[in-house]
């Protein structure tokens, strides 16, 4: 089938529909039967397909959030030059996307066009909503801005030096001060890593750095994730401690395989490691996982949680080419990090 008229690439080259009064729902399937899975695939997976848009490559890595009467997204989308922009979208249900064809532009910053950005994390707090994505400036960092209505953008310094990757807000300040995870790295494909956390007063200065978690080693448990790790959706507040979804690399004779994992971290320090997961909970194994511009990748950016039904969809880039949703309940998956806990 031609990959661009694929039934998962038409939906969101629409325009997104929907009543003039509708209102959001959350994107959720429960788990299918017979499976005992703690996170479960959304059936028609990739929710955005190969091709998505004319002269578009592929939409990934990608953070969601709820706003106004749905959902909001910023997107990594990459054209056919293949150079990574941040694109917004709009949605009521969460699965099918209006994406804006030209990037996101700053009122107070005139983009260069050396300028790459991806792998977009998105957080409120106090009623204004950050973004923080890799962009480049001679060299990966981190970069942020914010918006309180998602139609002016106002561009922030950049956090950090080259080189890093994956900064990750926690939605409210910790002690008073903002906090935000990240992966120090270097310029290329990056053959290590370990996550980090920093403090700031202003989200312009940062400091007060601390280790969080190591990439794992020649244990059980440590394998699948032994060569870097790196934070992944906002992490979510629950009695238990900070809950953490991440990616784990391992690096094999054909790569890296990149799959998903979790932690639990100490509410008020947030750099102390509760439990963490000894086995991952989503691995490349679905054919748009497997195969793709780059196989075997499975990298969540964001999650949705409904506290009422204790539902969690979480959206993942899969092989840097579409965009997928998994689910889990928390409460499960929380468990599920206690009871399968390795610390090191
Ligand atoms: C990382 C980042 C991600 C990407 C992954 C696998 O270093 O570039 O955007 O998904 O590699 O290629």
């Amino acid at each position: 089938m031609d990959p661009v008229n694929t039934p998962a690439s038409r939906s969101h080259s629409a325009t997104e529909g929907g009543a003039p009064n509708a209102r959001r729902s959350f994107p959720w399937q429960d788990r299918p039967r017979g499976s005992s899975d703690v996170v479960w695939r959304h059936d028609r997976n990739p929710v955005i397909g190969r091709r998505p848009l004319p002269g578009v490559q592929g939409i990934y890595n990608s953070a969601v959030v709820p706003f106004g009467a749905g959902y909001v997204a910023v997107f990594r989308l990459e054209k056919t030059t293949r150079f990574p922009r941040l694109h917004l979208g709009r949605s009521l249900d969460g699965l099918s996307w209006s994406i804006d064809e030209e990037p996101i532009r700053f009122a107070n910053h005139e983009t260069d066009p050396s300028d790459y950005a991806y792998d977009p994390r998105v957080v409120e707090i106090e009623g204004t909503h950050y973004i923080s994505w890799c962009g480049g400036h001679n060299g990966p960092t981190i970069s942020l801005a914010r918006t309180a209505d998602f139609h002016t953008f106002e561009r922030l310094e950049n956090a950090f030096l080259p080189f890093n990757r994956n900064g990750v807000l926690f939605p409210r300040r910790i002690g008073g001060r903002y906090v935000m995870l990240s992966r120090p790295s270097d310029n290329g494909h990056t053959p290590f890593g370990d996550i980090y956390l920093s403090h700031s007063p202003d989200m312009v200065h940062w400091g007060m750095h601390r280790l969080v978690m190591r990439k794992g080693g020649d244990h059980v448990g440590q394998w699948w994730q032994r060569t870097k790790i790196g934070a992944g959706p906002i992490p979510i507040e629950t009695r238990d401690g900070w809950l953490m979804i991440y990616h784990g690399v391992i690096d094999t004779c054909n790569g890296f395989v990149y799959s998903m994992g979790a932690a639990l971290l100490d509410l008020d320090e947030p750099w102390r490691v509760l439990a963490r997961t000894d086995r991952h909970l989503l691995t490349p194994e679905a054919d748009y996982e497997v195969s793709g511009h780059v196989p075997n990748v499975v990298f969540p950016c964001a999650a949705l949680h409904d506290p009422a039904a204790d539902r969690l969809a979480i959206y993942y880039g899969a092989a840097d080419t579409c965009t997928c949703v998994a689910y889990a309940h928390l409460g499960e998956l929380i468990d599920f990090v206690k009871r399968h806990s390795v610390v090191f």
